[in-house]
């Protein structure tokens, strides 16, 4: 490649107009009154936003298929064009949100992607390999747990059958759910560099009808993120070099008590689960404490059944998330979690368990020779949220890029990214897929 046409390369930057244009379109699908979004997994929220980014892929002729999961993948051969396909370079993230997520959670790796692969088109660039976007179902884990559940199947973290029979708390099945929204593709779900052809399932109306592409070996995987803490903004940089991913484990905890009314029986006669949930709650915060400033835990999900201010309750149910980059304090927090939660009426299950991940250094190398080149201020880091590269990485070469977020919010309406940041973090992402094509 002459001197000439690397420096034209070496040029290129995003549309700015055209890609946070669409992030204020994808924006306005589930918006809430405080600038946040609704989009949980699976709802005709995330029906609607599924299809709008359908319909930009096909405005750019890529190849849309759906997979068993849900998942979207769109694909721009290599140029020039094999006569078969190529390996790919994945990127992307996720269009479901949190019950009042903001709006760049997700979305900004999808739309940033999309956004990559057109200024490729529009310049006519050459690259080797096959270019694919990808939206994974279900990333939040917030009405189908556990988290990152189509990445983790594409990876082989979960079977299919887990994964589709993971329901609801209205009992609702993800795999019905699937089809209720008329996206249970059938390109394997499975990441296999040998799946054979899995024509797309034509009874769902709303299924891209091109012809279902097999897996191909994935060359690497680029996620670009926004960092949800506030490390970059407090150190005033643009850029995130995403080296790994911390540990999560989440857990199910129901105490049981007798239900019976508010007034006659004395104290001393109720079997009431309420103290005990706050003896356990002081406890598990005091053990967390002791893991140092690294160690995270989350009650997020908390519920009394029956529910009614005169009756005492009868059971009390809560999530745990608990948080460490380290395995092995992880497990120590985990054992902890285990004895805190045992005794007579509590019953505590550990729903999901993913271990802290390391990135692949060449992958996390040409992230930052991308930002260099690009002159973004930018550090290394290890990620404290999940995301659906955590599972990718167990099949492919994998890194992650973070902008920073406004008071390291997310997971709130209030989420907010600046515009420059949202272009910086794109910008790097094309150059990246650029050092790798
Ligand atoms: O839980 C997480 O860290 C991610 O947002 N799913
Ligand atoms: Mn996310
Ligand atoms: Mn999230």
């Amino acid at each position: 490649m002459g001197g000439a046409y690397r420096e034209f390369i070496a040029m290129i930057t995003v549309n700015a107009t055209r890609l946070l244009g669409r992030m204020q379109t994808m924006a306005e699908i589930g918006a809430l009154p405080n600038g946040g979004v609704r989009r949980l997994a699976l709802t005709d929220e995330d029906k609607l936003a599924r299809e709008l980014f359908i319909r930009w892929c096909r405005e750019l002729n890529l190849e849309v298929t759906v997979d068993e999961m849900g998942s979207i993948f769109a694909r721009k051969r290599a140029r020039p064009r094999g006569d078969s396909l190529q390996p790919v370079l994945l990127t992307g993230s996720h269009l479901d949100s949190q019950p009042s997520g903001g709006r760049f959670d997700g979305v900004l790796g999808v739309l940033a992607a999309l956004e990559a692969v057109e200024v490729l088109i529009e310049n006519n660039i050459n690259h080797a390999y096959d270019i694919e976007i990808v939206s994974w179902t279900n990333e939040e884990g917030a009405r189908f747990a556990p988290a990152m559940i189509a990445s983790g199947v594409f990876a082989g973290a979960f079977t299919l059958e887990y994964a589709l029979d993971r329901t609801d708390a209205s009992g609702t099945r993800l795999g019905d759910a699937l089809k209720c929204i008329g996206f249970a593709g059938s390109r394997s779900a499975v990441y296999r560099t040998d799946s054979p052809e899995s024509p797309e399932s034509p009874e769902s109306p709303s299924l891209p009808s091109s012809p279902s592409l097999p897996s191909s070996p994935v060359k690497a995987y680029i996620e670009l993120h926004i960092e949800q803490g506030p490390i970059l903004e407090q150190a005033g940089e643009s850029i995130g070099i995403v080296g790994g991913v911390q540990g999560i484990r989440w857990y199910d905890v129901t105490i049981h008590g007798k239900e019976t009314h508010a007034g006659p029986s004395p104290m001393a006669m109720r079997n009431d689960p309420v103290p005990v949930l706050g003896a356990l709650i002081s406890r598990l915060y005091t053990m967390a404490a002791g893991f140092g400033d690294d160690a995270r835990i989350t009650i997020g999900e908390l519920s009394v059944q029956p529910g009614s201010r005169n009756t005492v309750p009868g059971t009390v149910q809560f999530s745990v998330d608990i948080r460490h980059p380290l395995a092995d304090t992880l497990q120590a927090m985990h054992e902890q979690v285990l004895e805190i939660c045992a005794g007579d009426g509590i019953g505590c299950t550990e729903i999901w368990h993913s271990p802290p991940v390391h990135f692949d250094a060449g992958c996390v190398d040409a992230v930052e020779a991308a930002a260099r080149q690009l002159n973004y201020a930018h550090r290394r880091m290890v990620s404290g949220a999940g995301h659906d590269a955590v599972y990718v990485s167990r099949v492919a070469p994998t890194a992650m890029i973070f902008i920073p977020c406004r008071d390291g919010i997310s997971h709130n309406e209030a989420e907010f990214a600046r515009d420059e940041h949202v272009i910086a973090g794109a910008n790097v992402l094309l150059a990246t897929l650029l050092k790798l094509k």
